[in-house]
């Protein structure tokens, strides 16, 4: 049977890899984002491979994220595996400096976001007793580093919504898997930078970063098990990496 995946944050890096592979092996893919020119450039090149819709909307807004959905074509409609990927870092300062803007951007995206694609999709998987659901979340979920304090905190909310919803969905034979990666060579570091390139390469230099496919592969092996096979935490970190701070950066 083909299965249908629903990845935000499909535009770039993790989410842009997730779809790549799962276009390859043949999963019907629901695209999602806020730049419509990349997913609208995703959806010419992987139709090629499989069936592919995409849904623009910001996942920090509940009207749109439930709006979004309910427009899913009919042959959309049934989501077996949700990707809850779209998320970022805005930002990197102590505490007594942090902005709030940035503050407020990270707990809505990578936590409010998350719940409110998760209510939106969660009911039709509760009621046909099926489902994957892979949280994306972060060695910040794990530990906490300086200057990380908000954005360890989204992603440790991560890594209990991943804990509650296996416990609450165990009944209904609904797997929940979550994933925290370490160093990722994405987007991600300009983006908590705001576009500062040079800052950002900076994160990624004189080592071997993890790439996006090498998490998008690992999420396509953890959504490929036989379905008695649940994989519930994984941290993934680049071999020069140790912790958040501990980095061999001369490897
Ligand atoms: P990118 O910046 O490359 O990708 C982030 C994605 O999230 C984009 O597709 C972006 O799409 C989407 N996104 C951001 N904000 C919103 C929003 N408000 N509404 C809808 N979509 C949004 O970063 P990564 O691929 O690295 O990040 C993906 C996930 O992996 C995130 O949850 C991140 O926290 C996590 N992660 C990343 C690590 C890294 O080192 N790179 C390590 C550990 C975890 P668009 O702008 O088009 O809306
Ligand atoms: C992204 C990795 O170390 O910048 O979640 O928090 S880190």
């Amino acid at each position: 049977m083909k299965l249908t995946a629903f990845i935000t944050g499909a535009t770039s890096g993790i989410g842009k890899a997730t779809a790549e592979i799962f276009a390859k092996n043949n999963i019907r893919l629901i695209l999602c984002g806020r730049r419509a020119d990349r997913l609208q450039e995703l959806q010419i090149v992987l139709s090629k491979l499989t069936q592919v819709t995409t849904l623009q909307f910001d996942v920090s807004k509940r009207n749109e994220v439930e709006k979004a959905i309910k427009s899913l074509p009919k042959d959309f409609q049934q989501i077996d595996i949700l990707i809850n990927n779209a998320g970022n870092a805005h930002g990197l300062s102590t505490i007594q400096d942090g902005n709030i803007d940035d503050w407020d951007a990270m707990m809505d995206i990578n936590v409010k976001g998350l719940l409110y694609v998760s209510k939106a999709i969660i009911p039709q998987m509760t009621e046909r007793n099926s489902g994957f659901i892979v949280n994306i979340g972060s060695i910040a979920a794990k530990e906490v580093y300086p200057n990380g304090n908000v954005y360890c905190a989204s992603k440790h909310a991560v890594d209990a919504l991943n804990k509650g919803m296996r416990i609450d969905l165990n009944k209904h034979n609904i797997r929940v898997s979550a994933i925290h990666p370490g160093a990722v060579e994405t987007e991600f570091s300009e983006v908590r930078f705001k576009g500062d390139t040079e800052k950002a390469k900076s994160v990624y230099a004189g080592y071997k970063a993890l790439q996006a496919e090498d998490i998008a592969d690992i999420i396509h092996f953890v959504v490929t098990r036989p379905y008695h096979v649940n994989i519930e935490d994984l941290v993934v970190y680049p071999t020069a990496q140790a912790s958040a701070t501990i980095m061999n950066k001369n490897s």
